[in-house]
């Protein structure tokens, strides 16, 4: 529409523009992927899910997730080129027997503020605190699964708010209910930013989950793929021993309580250098790198 950016991945895009790209995405290619919207956020914006498929979706899913913290803006950038290409290139095979359900930006409230007032805001928008007047709940603190056990804050002014009750910020209810309603789910990603690794569960305690090495052999093999492109380094293991214990992250409960095997976070570029303001021109590369690394992840579920 008029005045409207259109989208592309030279640049970051605000949430209207990732959204009405979205429903064109859809309405080019309705063969493959339908769009439909599952909730709507604290401030009232539409949130939606895209499902990529060919052929229905009575197959082994994989559900991806981008922008749970505002300011990583990488993420998005990177899930939607993923979409992109996998709507665009010659992945028919894969999509014929994996059923891609994706939502690029699961806190938008957030996300549209770093555009207008705050570049690096990290939690929700939410009004819970009436003492101080902080706003926000960070999102991935906020899980019903060791909720505020650890690495976590009940200050309201603290980044790492767990909220005043586990799936407090209607955002994360939306996207639970999406996993808990799409049935055969084997992998959960959600893609932050940054350090450049590859986790699994769990985040909530240095103990490893019984079948970690399954998670770890797919992420070793999956990151190969990656480094294989630019030659970007990463590193694999679970949260807690990678990077820091912190309880009520989306991963843990997707395997803890929503029962999917393969729940990984995945901390995308850089190891700090730019850190949250990765420069645009590294949105293609990672994009690519990163969408070798899905192939590969696509593949083994087409497999199993
Ligand atoms: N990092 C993640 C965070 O939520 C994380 C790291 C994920 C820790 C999952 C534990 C469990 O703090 C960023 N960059 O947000
Ligand atoms: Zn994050």
């Amino acid at each position: 529409q008029r005045g409207a950016k259109a989208m592309d991945w030279a640049d970051y895009h605000n949430y209207e523009t990732i959204t009405a790209w979205m429903a064109s995405l859809a309405a080019q290619h309705p063969d493959l992927c339908s769009m439909e919207q599952v909730g709507t956020s604290y401030e009232g914006r539409p949130m939606y899910l895209l499902t990529i498929s060919k052929g229905g979706t009575d197959k082994p899913g994989i559900f991806i997730d981008g922008d749970i913290h505002a300011r990583e803006w990488i993420s998005p950038a990177v899930v939607t080129y993923m979409v992109n290409q996998l709507l665009t290139g010659s992945h028919d095979d894969l999509l014929s027997s994996v059923v891609f359900y994706v939502m690029p930006v699961i806190n938008p409230d957030g996300y549209s503020y770093t555009f207008t007032d705050d570049r690096l805001w990290r939690k929700t928008r939410s009004h819970t605190d009436s003492v101080f007047g902080c706003m926000g709940a960070d999102p991935n603190r906020n899980w019903d699964f060791h909720w505020n056990e650890v690495g976590a804050s009940s200050n309201p002014c603290s980044e790492t708010y767990a909220g005043p009750h586990p799936f407090s910020e209607v955002e994360m209810q939306v996207v639970r209910d999406q996993i808990t309603r799409l049935g055969n789910l084997k992998v959960y990603l959600t893609f932050h930013s940054f350090s450049q690794l590859w986790m699994y569960p769990w985040g909530f305690t240095t103990d490893l989950p019984s079948d970690w090495k399954d998670l770890d052999d797919l992420a070793q093999d999956a990151v190969k793929a990656l480094t294989a492109i630019h030659g970007t380094h990463y590193e694999i293991g679970s949260s807690t021993n990678t990077i820091y214990a912190a309880a009520g992250g989306s991963d843990d409960w997707a395997k803890g309580v929503g029962g999917v095997k393969y729940a990984y976070t995945v901390e995308l570029r850089d190891q700090g250098n730019y850190g949250f303001l990765l420069p645009r021109s590294q949105i293609i590369p990672t994009g690519e790198e990163t969408f070798e690394a899905l192939k590969v992840v696509g593949s083994f579920v087409k497999n199993t």
